[in-house]
């Protein structure tokens, strides 16, 4: 892999309207039956209330998904997705809440954006859906790029890397270059390494050691370490619900190697460590 952008000293100090002076915390809102970590919330009044809570504890984003990416995942149809996300999206939107749709399709998008969402995350790195790019630089909404190989159900028979950041910073480096020339502007961008995504854990957790490889890039940086695989394993703790001190353990880790947004789970907890942390790091 060659291809490379030239590096910009750093990360904007802006991104989605959000100040990155201080950490920021993105709540995860599955609204699906099966995801790995906290699937079975598919009721819109529920998940809305989920959705409200989160902002009150603290979450500067609510991110809304409707297909479950655990490896091995059976692809949702894009409509039963679109059914699942958008009354929820509708209604935190129309709250004031700041929520990105979690999807890999160009129509659910759409609608999201239409129904209020602001920002657009795409664990495919918007190579999934060939209109995707081009959906996102005409609504000039600001995109969360992340890195995986493959697709959720062959992913893992991607994950073979001899110098993981090193290989996860050139392929995101290709995204952003597919996405300027779409005619998305660098200041819309976040990029993601993918804890998870067609890697293992030995994978994730030296991607999470050097991750100023991608910081280098001078874009922000979402981290979602919450629940991942390489917590539970690392951590010796299979039930996900119950890994949040290595979660936390990671994504301050993540922090302090320049991550500037944390997608978690566990809202309330984040805020408070996140708040100390920024407090002691000054
Ligand atoms: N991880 C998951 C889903 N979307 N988006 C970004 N930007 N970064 C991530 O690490 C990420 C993501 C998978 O976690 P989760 O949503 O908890 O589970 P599932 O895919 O089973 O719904």
């Amino acid at each position: 892999m060659t291809a490379h952008v030239t590096p910009r000293q750093t990360a904007p100090a802006i991104w989605a309207g959000l100040t990155l002076d201080r950490p920021r915390v993105m709540a995860v809102l599955n609204v699906t039956p099966d995801s790995f970590s906290d699937g079975g919330r598919v009721d819109a009044a529920t998940a809305i209330a989920a959705g409200l809570a989160m902002r009150a504890e603290g979450a500067d984003i609510v991110d809304v998904g409707g297909e479950s990416t655990r490896p091995g995942a059976a692809p949702t149809p894009p409509d039963i997705e679109r059914a699942r996300v958008l009354p929820v999206i509708r209604a935190l939107a129309a709250a004031g809440v700041l929520v990105s749709v979690d999807t890999r399709h160009a129509a659910t998008m759409a609608a999201a954006l239409d129904a209020g969402a602001a920002i657009v995350n795409d664990i495919s790195g918007l190579t999934h859906d060939p209109d995707a790019a081009a959906l996102v630089a005409a609504r000039r909404c600001p995109v969360i790029l992340m890195h995986m190989r493959g697709t959720p159900a062959t992913m893992m028979a991607l994950a073979r890397y001899d110098d993981v950041a090193a290989e996860v910073a050139a392929e995101l480096t290709v995204l952003i270059q597919a996405a300027g020339r779409a005619g998305i502007a660098h200041a819309a961008i976040a990029i993601d390494p993918g804890f998870g995504f067609a890697k293992h854990p030995p994978h994730s957790l030296a991607l999470l050691r050097g991750l100023s490889a991608l910081t280098a890039l001078g874009f922000p940086i979402v981290a979602g370490v919450s629940r991942k695989g390489f917590i539970r394993a690392t951590g010796g703790e299979p039930d996900p619900t119950r890994n949040f001190p290595g979660s936390i353990a990671a994504g301050l880790f993540a922090l302090s190697q320049g991550a500037s947004v944390l997608r978690v789970h566990d809202v309330r907890e984040t805020v408070q460590a996140v708040r100390v942390w920024h407090a002691l790091i000054g």
